[in-house]
């Protein structure tokens, strides 16, 4: 043991010593210990955003889950799930009382609309993208929690496709791509489901959720979060697809998971590899990750009051540079603003410092 006590002033001989557990971290230099030369460490600030209007936040409009953010025509464009319902939703837990006008959760019987900014605080919401197709078509009673891909000059949007109201199996639900030559549609949906339930056994037999496309080394990139160990014991984790066909089919990767955390987790190319806000839920929520190889993430930082399903402005998404640049904002929400009764979520801009500066560390 050491005879003196662990100084105050700490220099690099100060760890040549018997150390505690947490201590040696420090030592070993481990990224998150070292948040102030950290390039994939940040705050967050959160400002509103003007142009959408909640009804006095009743609870009977709600706008929830953004896609990733992209510039097309001078403008930038982000598609939502949005649900105007008569009343707001009656909870989970209630889920046997909601009817064909009546939701249970934020996201049951929802639309995926979209909305455009010149500068990215006042949208103009242009109306829907995705509808609800008719009973029995998947998606029927719901489809919600949009992403966008281009692809070779065209647009895709993937979203959860819901059977039955969340609370009851709802939320066991796939993932449905529709396409369009434009951002602004229309939109032609593909046949069938596009990420399908894993095999019975298999982790992500159940839900497949939050589908996040990016382009990498020619294919696309689709992470998606499962929950798993239903319903005795629940563990969300990211799993990943890849095709070389936007429609698929998708082959999902043999490590899955590849992550063991993040609810609502938001992907950008960085340097070679793919860094993740990995917000929400499991042992290694609120970290940021980075995989050099797309597959085996790092925890590189730990930080706080991270945006809530994040949809992130990634300028490089798609453009396979092998050299990403990293984000400066987003959107993203605040879940159950008002009272139970008026259960509704609100879009939210949010700004950080995970984009890379001449002099930046991540310049090497
Ligand atoms: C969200 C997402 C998915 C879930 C629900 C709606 O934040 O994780 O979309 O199904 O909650």
């Amino acid at each position: 043991m050491p005879t003196k006590a662990f100084p105050y002033t700490v220099t690099p001989e100060t760890f040549d010593r018997p150390l505690s557990a947490a201590m040696q971290r420090q030592a070993d230099k481990r990224p998150y210990s070292r948040p102030q030369e950290n390039p994939l460490f940040t705050n967050f600030k959160y400002t509103p955003l003007e142009g959408f209007d909640y009804r006095d936040g009743d609870g009977t409009v709600s706008r929830r889950d953004a896609s990733k953010v992209i510039r097309e025509n001078g403008k930038y464009y982000v598609w939502y799930t949005r649900r105007e319902t008569s009343a707001a939703p009656v909870g989970m837990g209630r889920a046997k009382e909601a009817t064909g006008v009546i939701p249970s959760a934020d996201w049951d019987l929802a639309e995926v609309w979209y909305a455009t900014s010149e500068d990215g605080f006042v949208w103009e919401e242009q109306g829907v993208a995705i509808e609800r197709p008719p009973q029995p078509t998947v998606g029927w009673r719901s489809v919600c929690t949009p992403d966008i891909l281009k692809w070779e000059g065209r647009f895709y949007l993937y979203y959860q496709a819901f059977l039955e109201p969340s609370g009851l199996r709802g939320d066991y639900c796939p993932v449905c791509v529709s396409s369009a030559d434009s951002p602004d549609g229309p939109w032609t949906r593909s046949d069938g489901v596009v990420l399908p339930n894993g095999a019975e056994g298999e982790w992500d037999q159940f839900a497949i959720h939050d589908p996040y496309p990016l382009v990498h080394d020619g294919q696309i990139y689709i992470y998606y979060k499962s929950v798993f160990n239903r319903p005795g014991h629940m563990w969300l984790g990211q799993g990943l697809a890849i095709s070389r066909d936007p429609l698929g089919p998708f082959e999902k990767h043999p490590l899955n998971p590849v992550m063991n955390s993040g609810h609502e987790t938001a992907l950008f190319p960085y340097k070679e590899g793919v860094a993740a806000l990995v917000i929400r839920d499991g042992p290694e929520h609120y970290t940021v990750q980075y995989a050099k190889d797309w597959v085996n993430f790092e925890i590189e930082s730990i930080v706080e009051l991270m945006p809530t399903a994040a949809g992130l402005y990634v300028p490089d998404a798609f453009t396979d540079s092998g050299d990403g640049q990293g984000v400066r904002w987003g959107l993203s929400h605040f879940v159950n603003a008002g009272t139970p009764t008026t259960q509704h979520s609100m879009l939210t801009r949010f700004d950080c410092d995970l984009h890379r500066e001449p002099g930046d560390p991540a310049f090497k």
